[in-house]
This record gives C-alpha cells, structure tokens and sequence, in this order.
C-alpha cells in the first residue's frame, strides 16, 4: 500500500507564496504532498469535493492556508475526521490577526491545529503533518529527528563562530 500523503489546500493562488514553506519542508522530510487552489467561500462546492476525493486517493493529513475571513481550514474540518492544520496568512490589512482567530476559533468537536500567522506557520505546518504521519512510519520518524538534529548542530556551529569572534 502507498504511504499516505499531505493534502496543501489554499484560497488563493495570492497564498502559494507562504503555502510554498509547507510544500519545501514537506519535501525536505521525504513526505508526498499536493497543492490546490480552492476557496471555502468562492468554490465551497468544489472544496467539498476535494476532499472527498483527496481521502479517497489516501490523503493522510490536510493543511488550509487562507487570509482575511479564513474559513478554509474550518471548511475542511467540517467535511474529513482525519486531522487539519490551519495556517493563518498574512494577506490582509490586518496583518493575518483576522485570518488567525477566523482559524482558530473553531467550535468544540471540530479541531483546527492552527499554526503562527504566514511564512513561519506554513512551514510549522509541514513539520507538523510529517510527525503526524510519523507515528505510523518509523522511517519517517527517524527523517524528522535527524532534520531536528541538524538544526541542533547549526545552532551550536553558529555559537561556536560567534564565541571565536569574539576571542
Ligand atoms: C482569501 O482571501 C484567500 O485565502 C486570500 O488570502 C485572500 C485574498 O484572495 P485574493 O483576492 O488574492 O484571491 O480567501
């Protein structure tokens, strides 16, 4: 059986630029992953369909990345049990403050995992839906730690340089 990928939905094609962070992390962790472009309030009938058809196919995790009135990732958490990410965007005159409580205010029963506002939290989301789907896939599991070991080591190189210019 195919491993089970990472659905990448969003409102606008004004949001592939922040969506893009979770698509690279993604791909980074060695986790398959698609994108589409669907709104919650301009094609909700299409959304709808989308997801039905994303589960079929063996969608594991769904990230929803919207600005102003973000209903997308509520929209989909509405419509599948298996678990949504929201990732607020930074797309309207509010700075993404909208977008982050119309994400994360969501109803008791139907959970949103809602990350920071914009480029930060679309990557936050990939790392997210990779440890998600990590649980079932020790393979996986073993990519995401030593990604984090990494970024351990980079930390400690960078004190390290800075120490000896400091000497
Ligand atoms: C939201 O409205 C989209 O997610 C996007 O962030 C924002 C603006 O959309 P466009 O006017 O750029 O299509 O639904």
């Amino acid at each position: 059986m195919s491993r089970p990928f990472v659905a990448i939905l969003m409102g606008s094609e004004s949001d592939l630029p922040v969506m893009q962070g979770a698509s690279d992390v993604l791909g980074i962790l060695g986790v398959q992953c698609e994108m589409k472009i669907t709104s919650a309030h301009r094609t909700p009938a299409a959304t709808q369909l989308y997801i039905s058809d994303a589960e079929a196919r063996g969608c594991g995790v769904f990230i929803a990345g919207a600005g102003l009135a973000a209903h997308l990732a509520g929209a989909v958490a509405a419509h599948t049990l298996k678990p949504v990410i929201g990732v607020p965007i930074d797309s309207g005159p509010m700075q993404g403050m909208d977008s982050l409580l119309s994400t994360v205010q969501m109803p008791a029963g139907i959970p949103v995992a809602t990350v920071a506002i914009g480029k930060t939290g679309a990557r936050n989301a990939g790392y997210l839906a990779a440890q998600i789907l990590a649980l079932q896939d020790s393979d996986l599991a073993k990519r995401v730690r030593s990604e984090r070991e990494q970024k351990a080591a980079n930390v400690q190189a960078q004190d390290r340089a800075l120490q000896d210019s400091r000497k």
